[in-house]
């Protein structure tokens, strides 16, 4: 299983990402020092996450940047992603543990304590928290639970997590203090005029507020 470094994660959304493209999108941010990569398309077919995903590995072959698929099994398995990620509402994390396999990265959205105590470590290898702010980009997401709620969690989760929702750069600290390994992030990093440019602030705050 590839080893998962959570310190900045971009999760491409096909709306936001319209100008440049999601494939071309993921190449900047990697360029500027995005650890993962994330192909989150919730209106496309299977047929379609493989193609674009089979795209996206391409472009990343090389970079060292990790790919994950969210919430499709069939499609994560067909391009050889790295990992999977599913939400609380999707299948249950054993089930898909035992369709990935044992050498996929397997990623669960976790937005309260109870959700968190619930994570086993031999199943799930990180947890996505939030959101801590509320954001247009989830149309549908819960109630954010701020800084105070992400620590309050990150103390039952089990594993490695990255925070998400409405993250910014200047919020790498509070991040960082709370607990998390790491910042997920949509649009601070697509659709901005220059992905690359805001990635590569994004990987130095995060550096600067671990020291
Ligand atoms: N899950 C919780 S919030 C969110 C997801 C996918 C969207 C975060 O988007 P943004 O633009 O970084 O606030
Ligand atoms: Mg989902």
């Amino acid at each position: 299983m590839k080893r998962i470094d959570l310190s900045v994660y971009l999760v491409l959304d096909p709306g936001l990402c319209a100008g440049l493209g999601m494939v071309e999108t993921a190449l900047a941010a990697v360029k500027g020092g995005v650890t993962v990569v994330q192909l989150r398309d919730k209106d496309a077919s299977t047929e379609q996450r493989i193609e674009i995903g089979r795209a996206l590995k391409l472009a990343l072959s090389g970079t060292g940047a990790t790919l994950i698929m969210n919430d499709d099994v069939e499609a994560a398995l067909a391009i050889g992603a790295d990992g999977l990620h599913i939400g609380q509402d999707d299948m249950p994390a054993a089930e898909a543990r035992a369709r990935i396999g044992s050498n996929m990265l397997l990623g669960q959205s976790v937005e309260s304590v109870t959700a968190a105590a619930r994570v086993d470590a031999a199943i799930i290898n990180y947890v996505g928290v939030g959101p801590v702010f509320a954001t247009p980009t989830k149309a549908d997401h819960k109630t954010p639970i701020g800084f105070d709620g992400l620590a309050q969690i990150l103390r039952h989760a089990p594993v490695p997590a990255v925070a998400i929702g409405g993250l910014k750069r200047e919020h790498a600290v509070q991040t960082i203090a709370a607990g998390a390994q790491g910042m997920a992030v949509v649009s601070a990093i697509c659709g901005q005029s220059d992905p690359q440019q805001a990635a590569a602030d994004i990987v130095a705050a995060i550096t600067e507020a671990r020291q």
